[in-house]
């Protein structure tokens, strides 16, 4: 009762409270922030509760061991996601005692059980959590946050297995695979990628890597793959294996989302580099058995408050063409740093300001410029890798989400790179091209009106006319299961709407379309079919040219696919 009153104190509307919980019908319990941003990073954190140690804060109230041990779980699975896994604040606010202390147990267990207009969901009114849970959450937070362990080298050493030496491997090709249009991709709840042949559309093999794969990315010859997982685990393949195989493995951190390969002249192959969630930092190994090297904090002073952040994560990494170098995009810093690899006795980082809080991003079409997205800012950050300097903020719709993002000749304004949201409908279209049209350089220049929020990946090819956006995460099912397409030259007349589930010709599930990625030849375009684990997921293939379907790649093993990675387009930072 209670805590009714302080709901209706709060100005919490009871009424919006569902009593069985689905993202469509939370996005009226929610109208301070989009259902789609909280449910793309509220994802469960890979840290186990006895992997981190109970601190009893003494003006807390009272919690037990059984009850830390259960507060932990909750809190990393459904928590940390948003708030950190030190609580000191991401897309969630902070959850540090000097401020869940004052507000007491009855408030915060208002704020869990009913959410707020800010973004916070009604985890008791929607059934996922029970009362008594709410209630212990709402003590557990006022005690100081626990810190899971450090990774350094010798616990990284500790998992570092290179199952193929390099001299035990192939000195050539042994396999009649077409490496150049293979795909790798993510089967993402099974722990598994797969590999697929461009050509025929079959299922070569299907590879374990680490807890909920994440992405994969090239070595700069093509040879080898490297796979991480959210639970910081990278596996590297080498495709030139009669039957390609993991050769080397290792564990970064607990937590992690982004590997890269350097790519300068005379560094091909030579390192690899991961950055880690938690701890935050990132590691330079070598390129071919995955040892680990040279480890460097990201924790340090944000961009803009200009105070101490705990756990800045690191966010998209991307290798310099022009330097040996990698652009390593801190999130909660909004930092970006330009680290040197000639010489890693003696590092060289260039730290950038940019803004928070930086995720995805990629290339513009020369190669000179990164263009990352400051998601908490509605910002896309410019970064010259030629100067190491920040070039441009420049401001775009609400929480951009690239990917890597989409780059073509605007009819009218030359070369531009296009970014999708997650909190609008718009696709924001930047110049890019500073000598040949200086004036819309590091503007938009054009604003698209899209099918809906929830987008997170556009794309194109450079021999294509194409421009596709998904909306994944949209909350009505005829958006998140449907592509639109752009044609380049006439944008203005709108797009088409491409029913991608619909031709999957699944079965019932959540079939949201996820990711286009072209193959070598920039004809055709694959999207995958996305549906919980025990559903059946599909990749539906188009013709680029004609907008019709061509293919549907459906089979037992391809669970939860997401992400694909055309070996080519990866290698060459072609999209
Ligand atoms: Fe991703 C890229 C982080 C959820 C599919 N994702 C990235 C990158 C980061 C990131 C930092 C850039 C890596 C790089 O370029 O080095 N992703 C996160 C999260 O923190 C987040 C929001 C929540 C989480 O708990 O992980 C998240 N991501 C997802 C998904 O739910 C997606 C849709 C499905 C999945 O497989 O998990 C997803 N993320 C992807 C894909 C890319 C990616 C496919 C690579 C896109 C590309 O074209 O390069």
């Amino acid at each position: 009762m209670q805590s009714r009153k302080l709901a209706m104190a709060l100005g919490i509307s009871l009424l919006a409270a569902v009593p069985a919980f689905s993202w469509a019908q939370s996005k009226t319990v929610h109208p301070g922030t989009t259902e789609e941003d909280i449910r793309f990073k509220g994802a469960p954190v890979p840290i186990k509760p006895e992997q981190v140690q109970d601190v009893t804060t003494p003006k807390a109230p009272a919690v037990t061991p059984e009850e830390f041990n259960r507060a932990k779980q909750i809190y990393f699975e459904r928590c940390a996601g948003c708030h950190g896994v030190l609580r000191k604040g991401a897309t969630g606010k902070p959850l540090t005692p000097d401020i869940t202390l004052p507000k007491g147990t009855d408030y915060l267990k208002v704020f869990i059980a009913y959410g707020s207009p800010a973004g916070m969901p009604n985890w008791q009114t929607s059934g996922e959590l029970t009362e008594k849970d709410v209630d212990l959450m709402a003590r557990y937070l006022q005690h100081e946050p626990p810190q899971p362990p450090e990774f350094g080298l010798k616990e990284m050493k500790d998992s570092w297995k290179v199952m193929v030496p390099p001299a035990q491997r192939p000195k050539k090709k042994m396999n009649k695979l077409n490496l150049n249009n293979l795909f790798s991709v993510t089967l993402r709840d099974d722990g598994k990628i797969a590999l697929i042949d461009g050509d025929s559309k079959q299922i070569i093999s299907t590879i374990e890597t680490g807890y909920a794969v994440h992405i994969s990315r090239m070595s700069a010859s093509g040879r080898y793959l490297f796979v991480i997982g959210r639970d910081a685990k990278i596996d590297m393949i080498d495709l030139w294996m009669e039957k390609p195989a993991v050769v080397a493995e290792i564990k970064v951190g607990l937590e992690a989302r982004s590997v890269e390969t350097s790519k300068y002249k005379g560094y091909e192959d030579k390192y690899a580099i991961a950055g880690t969630y938690w701890p935050p930092q990132f590691v330079i190994m070598n390129g071919d058995t995955l040892e680990p090297l040279k480890i460097v904090a990201t924790r340090g002073m944000t961009v803009d408050t200009q105070e101490y952040h705990p756990e800045p994560r690191v966010a998209a990494i991307v290798a310099s063409h022009h330097k040996p170098e990698f652009v390593v995009n801190v999130k909660e810093t909004g930092k970006v740093m330009m680290v040197n690899y000639s010489d890693l006795k003696n590092l060289k980082v260039t730290e950038i300001d940019a803004a928070r809080f930086l995720h995805d991003g990629g290339w513009e079409s020369t190669q000179r410029y990164v263009m990352i997205a400051a998601n908490n800012s509605n910002k896309i950050a410019v970064i010259d890798t030629v100067d190491s300097k920040l070039t441009a903020l420049v401001d775009v719709g609400k929480v951009p989400h690239p990917g890597r993002g989409a780059n073509f000749r605007h009819p009218k304004f030359g070369p531009v790179w296009a970014t999708s949201h997650l909190g609008d409908e718009t696709i924001s279209l930047i110049g890019t091209d500073p000598k040949g049209h200086k004036q819309h350089a590091w503007k938009v220049v054009q604003t698209l009106k899209g099918q809906g929020g929830g987008s997170l990946f556009i794309k194109t090819h450079p021999k294509s006319k194409n421009l596709y956006v998904d909306t994944t995460l949209n909350p009505e099912a005829a958006i998140s299961q449907s592509i639109a397409v752009y044609d380049i030259n006439a944008l203005d007349k709108g797009y088409q709407v491409l029913p991608i589930a619909e031709w999957s010709g699944l079965g019932d599930g959540a079939k949201r379309i996820v990711q286009p990625e072209y193959n070598r030849a920039g004809d055709e375009v694959w999207f995958s079919v996305w549906s919980a684990k025990d559903k059946q997921s599909a990749i539906v293939v188009i013709d680029d040219k004609t907008r019709k379907l061509k293919a549907v790649i459906k089979d037992p093993k391809l669970i939860t696919p997401t992400g694909k990675f055309n070996v080519w387009n990866t290698q060459h930072d072609v999209y």
